[in-house]
């Protein structure tokens, strides 16, 4: 008998729990932001005992981890972490990610700046040949969202303001998030390195400087390691 084809749902509890093979115990551990991350701190929760705590990427992942009795560290009060594992909304084969599809994308860059390996956790439908099918999150200080627009409207980009409940999305840190279609991005580490200059850019939803050591890719035949 062949039994049904595995949800999204199940691919993500799948890859949550075999990220708890790289969660070094004893430590702190870096905790990224999305529903592939929720099932990772649901399994985190069953080996708490194990660990020190962790360092968030957002308020969600913060409320969901204390909920399950996980100490969430600031993190400045913290050193390097040896292991971040979040989530991705597109993984290129070289570990290159969009990511911001949540909105966490400046404390996620954060974290992962503050931590010496990248595991993301995905399921297959996030890994592509190119970055850019996915709108590109900015995080932009609202005053200059008009000219961040024109700017991207200058490379072929269509930027758009995201919205929530009819109104601008504030992110946790009070800021607003641009939504960019139709760019085509070639090098992402030039493109980061461009777009994080201009003015009024908080972040860029680009992760190509903090790119991902390994990729946790949840198929139906399994989860697959990718480094
Ligand atoms: C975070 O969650 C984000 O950077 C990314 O936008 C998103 C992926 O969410 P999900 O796991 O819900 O698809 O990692």
């Amino acid at each position: 008998m062949s039994s049904a084809p595995m949800t999204q749902d199940e691919l993500k509890t799948l890859v949550g729990r075999a990220a708890l093979a790289h969660v070094v115990r004893g430590e702190i551990v870096g905790v990224g932001t999305g529903s592939t991350v929720n099932k990772f701190i649901d399994a985190l929760a069953t080996i708490k005992d194990q660990i020190r705590g962790a360092v968030s990427s957002s308020v969600a992942s913060t409320e969901r981890l204390q909920a399950l009795g996980i100490e969430v560290f600031d993190s400045n009060a913290v050193g390097e972490l040896s292991v971040y594992i979040d989530g991705a909304d597109e993984i290129d084969g070289r570990g290159h990610m969009i990511k911001g599809g949540g909105a966490a994308l400046t404390r996620e860059k954060i974290v992962a700046a503050q931590s010496r390996r990248f595991v993301c956790i995905a399921d297959a439908s996030k890994q592509v040949q190119a970055l850019g099918a996915f709108p590109v999150p900015v995080e932009v200080i609202p005053m200059a969202a008009q000219r961040i627009t024109r700017q991207f409207a200058a490379q072929g980009g269509q930027a758009v303001l995201r919205l929530k409940d009819g109104a601008p999305l504030v992110t946790d840190n009070g800021q607003h998030i641009l939504d960019v279609r139709g760019l085509k991005i070639t090098d992402p580490l030039a493109f980061e390195s461009e777009v994080n200059q201009w003015p009024g850019v908080v972040t860029v939803g680009v992760f190509a400087h903090q790119k991902a050591q390994v990729c946790l890719l949840a198929t139906p035949q399994g989860v697959q390691t990718l480094q």
